[in-house]
């Protein structure tokens, strides 16, 4: 008998004994940020459950029309976003929430209010919910000075501030990838036991990448540095093999095979789009996080992404993150195009 595969089949790391076990090499910690996170865990685990039964809610109903018990049936990023609000409140830790679903910031109760903010987007991805593609919930944490004496400055700072940043990936698994600023970490749920267990420890982006994941629909109007880099994919000079494109449209998903396979993922700036698709508070800045945590890099086009400082809230920017050879040979294109300016 493999006595050491059988106690790490016994011995389970869920994700809060992880986080406790992190929490006990600082002194100071009194279990804030545990609680914070089981109230994120849970709704990532009731988002995980809501993808799951989307396709047979069809049966009862289409999202924005009545069920059979004459209830309007909410569709699944509001619902989600609602979830996680409530849950986020209710911890008693947060005191500004940001989310991808609500044009204001929320600010949380005097009575109710900790010394977090959580900016996040709840259901990413939401166009492909009803094909049953992976989908995904992604989140940054920040933390304030004064709790009793909070602003929206609080959650524009930069990506680097941040405190811990994650994703909960709603696919053929449901697995959390998780950074509290000492490496990256992934949790996969064990339905039956309705627990995250500690599946993929210190998680490594390989430096290279054989992989390139963009929209290329939109390629008439990207910039010079981004058309040459993907030129350069597609027809290698250097007598490399041509690299393979892979695209799901949803960023958890694109993100999470760039961060076990290697590669890079690019949604740059273009014509239509000078500032990009993608939101810097709960898309940009923790899958950012991520990639560093990770060992890999995240550049928009002008600087590393974790030092911009947002102005606003849904602020977006170009983004080009993943293995660290990659992203070094973007910046090298763009610093190239600048000296021809
Ligand atoms: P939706 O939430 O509207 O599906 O957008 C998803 C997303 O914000 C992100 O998850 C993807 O990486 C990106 O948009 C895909 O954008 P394109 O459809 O323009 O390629």
């Amino acid at each position: 008998m493999d006595h050491e595969a059988e106690t790490h089949r016994t011995d389970l790391m869920t994700i809060t004994r992880y986080v406790l076990n992190e929490q006990s090499r600082h002194p100071e910690s009194r279990g804030d940020f545990t609680i914070l996170l089981s109230h994120i865990v849970l709704g990532c685990k009731f988002v995980c459950s809501a993808v799951s039964k989307a396709g047979l809610a069809k049966l009862i109903g289409l999202a924005g029309e009545t069920n059979v018990q004459g209830e309007e049936q909410k569709k699944l990023d509001v619902l989600s976003n609602e979830v996680f609000v409530k849950a986020l409140i209710s911890s008693g830790r947060t005191c500004i929430l940001v989310s991808e679903e609500d044009e204001e910031a929320t600010f949380v109760d005097p009575s109710l209010r900790g010394k977090y903010c959580v900016v996040f987007d709840p259901l990413d991805g939401s166009s492909n919910i009803d094909c049953g593609v992976s989908i995904g919930t992604i989140f940054g944490v920040y933390m304030v000075k004064d709790k009793d004496n909070v602003t929206l400055d609080e959650v524009l700072q930069p990506g680097k501030n941040m405190l811990a940043a994650g994703y909960c990936m709603y696919g053929s698994s449901c697995t959390l990838v998780l950074s509290t600023g000492s490496g990256v970490n992934g949790f996969t749920l064990d339905p039956s036991l309705g627990e995250f267990i500690l599946t993929h420890p210190d998680i490594k982006i390989p430096k290279k990448g054989k992989i390139y994941s963009v929209n290329e629909g939109n390629a008439k109007n990207w910039d010079g540095p981004t058309t040459k880099y993907v030129e350069k994919c597609k027809y290698p000079k250097d007598g490399a093999s041509p690299k393979s494109l892979r695209y799901i449209g949803s960023m958890v998903a694109d993100v999470h095979r760039t961060l076990l396979y290697g590669g890079i993922f690019l949604y740059p700036a273009d014509k239509k789009s000078p500032n990009g698709k993608l939101r810097v508070l709960y898309e940009v800045f923790p899958m950012s996080f991520l990639m560093e945590q990770a060992g890999g890099q995240a550049f928009t086009g002008k600087q590393r992404a974790l030092d911009l400082v947002p102005t606003k809230i849904h602020q977006r920017s170009p983004i080009f993150l993943g293995s660290y050879d990659e992203v070094e040979e973007i910046k090298g294109l763009y610093a190239a195009e600048e000296n021809t300016a």
